[in-house]
């Protein structure tokens, strides 16, 4: 099956947009060629000097998840914290309850439309973490939900194992005997049903510090799994030092990352994963530190951190827009963020870009200036999708 795009604003994003225009032929399920090439046969598809960029990646969700949190956001209008919801017992901890009771198929039933609305801002990879089982069953239910999805949508789904998200009420206060009883239980049993592809945790005053951890990222590393880390979210706990030192692929929200963490980033080549939907939703005040990633050379990319908690956003191009609005992020930055950078979070080298041998994900857009993504709020909307070589 061979596909020809003509008449493209070929966003590239091989270090930056380099901006091209011409064609891309595409073979199977991959880019063969670029530039002004015509193929007898090939299956046309004029773009109409539309921009065509990497299909996204969303390189960090939670988008399978039980149930609803929408009591908990009217409640922080009227003036509970998002860390006195969650010392109560709600916040993650309803979610929980809420994975427990679901059948897996529920479980996907509930999620579908989140997936839908990903991969209506273009997404065609997407990462889903579990971590609102937080049992050894509940665990492996969401890695299985999460894995189906692919079969059920046109999009690449990459899982994350978080039983390391929170500290469940029967283990209150032992968060070392529930690391050492579910979470190293349950990543092995999900190594071994191949039902993960890396390892997360949620390293902050209200879950896991970096010493208790440590026995985790040890598991990770002889299972030969990438580990990947929440550090810096509300408070430094030098989380990103400590991923870092496990070569992590990246750190995530990292607002309060010290020049310690962005160093040792930077030496470790992990990735920042800036996520300004849940700073959106928690009206936060520290904003993560750009230019010093910039500075020190930390690549960024962002993500929708799509959850029922602090980032109820399930479109790429919004998180870009915030990234810009509230971080200053330049609408390239964001770019390479959802595309090149992302693919690089999730230890990824065949897609993010648009180059001969990639895997034939693209988006065609409806502008022809790859700063409409960015800059469009709520309405920066594919004109096409192309996945694994077919439009879809
Ligand atoms: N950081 C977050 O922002 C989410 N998880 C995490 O580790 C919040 C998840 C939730 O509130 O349900
Ligand atoms: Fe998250």
């Amino acid at each position: 099956m061979t596909l020809l795009l003509t008449n493209a604003r070929i966003a590239t994003m091989d270090g930056g947009y380099g901006l091209t225009h011409g064609s891309v032929l595409i073979e199977g399920d991959r880019i063969a060629a670029m530039g002004e090439v015509s193929v007898p046969g090939a299956e046309v598809v004029d773009c109409g000097g539309r921009l065509v960029t990497p299909g996204l990646v969303d390189c960090h969700s939670h988008a399978v998840y039980a149930g609803s949190r929408a009591g908990e956001f009217e409640a922080r209008l009227t003036g509970a914290s998002y860390e006195e919801i969650a010392r109560a017992g709600g916040g993650i901890l309803s979610t929980v309850r809420a994975v427990r009771e679901a059948s897996e198929d529920d479980l996907i039933a509930q999620s579908l439309p989140r997936i839908d609305a990903m991969i209506a801002g273009g997404a065609t990879t997407i990462e889903i973490k579990s971590g609102y089982g937080l049992t050894v069953e509940a665990e492996m239910k969401m890695l299985r939900a999460a894995r189906r999805v692919a079969a059920l949508r046109p999009v690449r789904v990459v899982t994350t194992h978080l039983a390391a998200h929170a500290v469940p009420p029967d283990y209150k206060g032992r968060p070392e005997a529930y690391i050492a009883e579910v979470v190293l239980p349950s990543l092995r049993a999900a190594h071994a049903e191949g039902l993960t592809d890396a390892v997360d945790a949620f390293c902050e005053g209200i879950a896991f510090s970096p010493a208790e951890l440590e026995p985790l990222f040890a598991e990770a590393r002889a299972l030969d799994l990438p580990v990947k880390l929440h550090a810096e979210q509300l408070s430094d706990l030098k989380g990103a030092v400590f991923a870092a030192r496990h070569k992590a692929l990246s750190c995530d929200h990292v607002e309060y990352i010290g020049p310690d963490g962005v160093a040792a980033m930077a030496a470790a080549g992990t990735v920042a994963v800036i996520l300004p939907g849940a700073f959106y939703t928690l009206r936060e005040t520290q904003a993560p530190p750009i230019e010093a990633f910039r500075k020190a050379g930390v690549p960024m990319a962002v993500a929708t951190d799509l959850n029922p908690g602090t980032s109820p956003v399930a479109s790429l191009p919004l998180a870009m827009n915030m990234a810009c609005t509230l971080f200053r992020m330049t609408p390239e930055e964001a770019l390479l963020g959802t595309t090149a950078h992302a693919a690089r979070a999730l230890g990824l080298t065949d897609r993010g870009s648009i180059a001969p041998g990639r895997l034939a994900d693209l988006v065609v857009w409806d502008t022809d200036h790859p700063a409409d993504l960015s800059y469009r709020i709520g309405w920066a909307k594919p004109h096409a999708r192309i996945f694994g070589g077919r439009l879809a």
